[in-house]
């Protein structure tokens, strides 16, 4: 969306070459919050509203790596996309899980996770995940930090909870 600047249109009753400067100023005035009103009001519309509802992260089975599976909700009315996972021990990958023609899981790197407006993320073991990561020797309980980065939306520092295996599967 563009913002254009209206032409300003001093009314009738012209008296003075004061009178053409002042109308000429307020007109200008005019047009100017005219435009600031048209510009903000296009910025602040349309944006997407993210909020991390859960992310949960099984036992590592290798000590310095994990799956995180993510559920984060945009309330907003713009979509945004998820493209970056770090922790304190580095930058996480994005996978999708795909099932070949012969039945194999197969795991795809993706540059990101579009999340629309009104939608809900939702990483499962077996489907969408981040393997990332992270301190060595976590046990059920423990947490880590995470930070988000996305298109179209502010990064999010979130932490993830440490679960048994089990856990993740529901
Ligand atoms: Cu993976």
């Amino acid at each position: 969306m563009s913002c254009t600047l209206e032409p300003a249109k001093p009314g009738g009753g012209i008296q003075s070459i004061g009178d053409i400067r002042r109308i000429t100023i307020i007109g200008f005035a005019i047009a100017l919050m005219a435009l600031l009103g048209a510009c903000g009001s296009t910025t602040t519309s349309s944006q997407a509203q993210l909020s991390v509802v859960r992310a949960i992260s099984p036992v590592p089975t290798d000590p310095s790596s994990a799956a995180l599976y993510l559920s984060i909700e945009n309330t907003g009315d713009a979509p945004a996309r998820l493209i970056d996972v770090t922790t304190a021990s580095g930058t996480g990958m994005l996978h999708r899980t795909e099932i070949s023609n012969s039945g194999q899981a197969m795991m795809t790197m993706v540059s990101g996770f579009t999340i629309d407006p009104g939608s809900t993320l939702k990483m499962a073991a077996g489907a969408d995940h981040v393997m990332l990561p992270v301190p060595v020797g976590l046990v059920a309980g423990d947490t880590y930090a995470v930070t988000l980065s996305f298109t179209g939306a502010p990064p999010i520092r979130t932490s993830a909870q440490v679960v048994s295996a089990d856990q993740v599967l529901n």
